[in-house]
């Protein structure tokens, strides 16, 4: 099929990171994306060789020469309205799906594939990422456990330059700048530890700050999304951010600290909550109460513990998580399953002949 994706850079990656990852993976599938963006910049270092399949397009307001047979607009962007003009032309009319934002809320179970009709006459299908098997589930590669058991982080992270001590610990840090990051650092630097800070707004803020005894630091620059993924696999404790980097941790599979996108209603707070319940569901040790009390803190919710949770015991749960989130269908699958049911076209009552 041809698919029609739009993308607006809202702010930060994870806008045009997701929908990069979702473009290229339904080109992996056969499938043909022109994916329409209005600020493609941030795509020169996640995905400098592009991808056979997707087309890299400029947002534009002018008319399209045609519509595919599916558009997706990421996140309620919006398509420009001589756009919807054309797909309402177009007979049989495209699917027309938007694909919103992750959330572990309740709300999402309900909401996920709903109709919304549009004054052009066509529906908008809502398609909501999740957790749970009544969602639309999460992007993950068929091959990506596979890659990911044949990998040698060790030997990955040496030839860059960055391989950790003998006796040191490797993390990964990816944030928006914290309110308090001298105590981050300092709950992090507990054991030795060599800190791989990403790009952005917390690695400059970190510039400014004391390190602690036992702390190195490694000021990473950004890397592809594929390198991103392979530094996830090698880090024995990674701290991500917002909606993709997110994902890609919980499929790495290691102890992991969530700093979600704060919201000035403090929305965040709700479905940080919703998530650590999901993650947690079923635990009511204490190990489950310090990772929950943990992430509220890595996110200005409460104080800081004095110290990280157990590796090993923090570890199998996230591999426990993974596994749930394993047993489920992810994202692409689900999408065209979900376009295979909605683009059928009606059963009309048999002709009298
Ligand atoms: O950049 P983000 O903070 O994006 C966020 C989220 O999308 C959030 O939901 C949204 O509301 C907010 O923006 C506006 O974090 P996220 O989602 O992890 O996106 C980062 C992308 O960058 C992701 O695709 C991974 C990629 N990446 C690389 O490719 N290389 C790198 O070196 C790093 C650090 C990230």
């Amino acid at each position: 099929m041809r698919w029609d994706l739009f993308c607006r850079v809202i702010d930060n990656h994870g806008d045009l990171g997701f929908c990069w990852r979702l473009s290229a993976a339904l080109a992996a599938r056969g499938e043909r994306v022109r994916l329409w963006v209005d600020d493609a910049r941030a795509l020169a270092w996640m995905a400098p060789g592009g991808t056979v399949g997707v087309e890299l397009r400029a947002w534009t307001e002018a008319a399209p020469a045609s519509v595919g047979d599916v558009v997706v607009e990421a996140f309620g962007c919006d398509p420009p309205p001589a756009f919807v003009q054309a797909m309402a032309r177009q007979t049989p009319p495209p699917l027309w799906i938007n694909l919103e934002y992750l959330s572990a809320q309740d709300y999402v179970e309900r909401s996920h594939g709903l109709p919304s009709p549009q004054p052009s006459g066509l529906a908008k299908w809502f398609f909501y990422p999740g957790f749970t098997p009544r969602t639309g589930g999460l992007l993950r590669e068929p091959e990506l456990m596979r890659v990911m058991a044949g990998f040698d982080g060790r030997a990955w992270l040496a030839a860059r330059g960055w391989a950790p001590a003998p006796q040191e610990r490797v993390c990964s840090l990816f944030g928006y700048a914290q309110a308090a990051p001298a105590d981050g650092l300092a709950l992090l630097a507990r054991a030795p530890t060599l800190l791989l800070v990403a790009p952005g707004a917390l690695q400059a803020q970190l510039r400014g700050i004391a390190r602690p005894p036992g702390l190195r630091i490694v000021e990473l620059p950004w890397l592809t999304q594929p390198d991103y993924d392979r530094l996830l696999w090698s880090c024995e404790i990674n701290a991500v951010r917002g909606e993709d980097s997110f994902v890609r941790a919980q499929w790495a599979g290691r102890p992991m600290l969530w700093q979600i996108y704060p919201q000035h209603d403090g929305v965040h707070a709700v479905k940080l909550e919703a998530w650590l319940d999901r993650l947690l569901q079923g635990r009511e040790d204490a190990l489950a109460d310090d990772i929950r009390h943990l992430q509220r803190a890595w996110n200005g919710l409460a104080a800081l513990p004095p110290r990280l949770p157990v590796l090993a015991a923090w570890e199998d749960v996230q591999r426990d998580w993974r596994a749930r989130l394993l047993a489920q269908p992810e994202l692409v699958e689900s999408l065209l399953a979900f376009v295979a049911v909605k683009s059928r076209p009606k059963s009309r009552p048999a002709a009298n002949c």
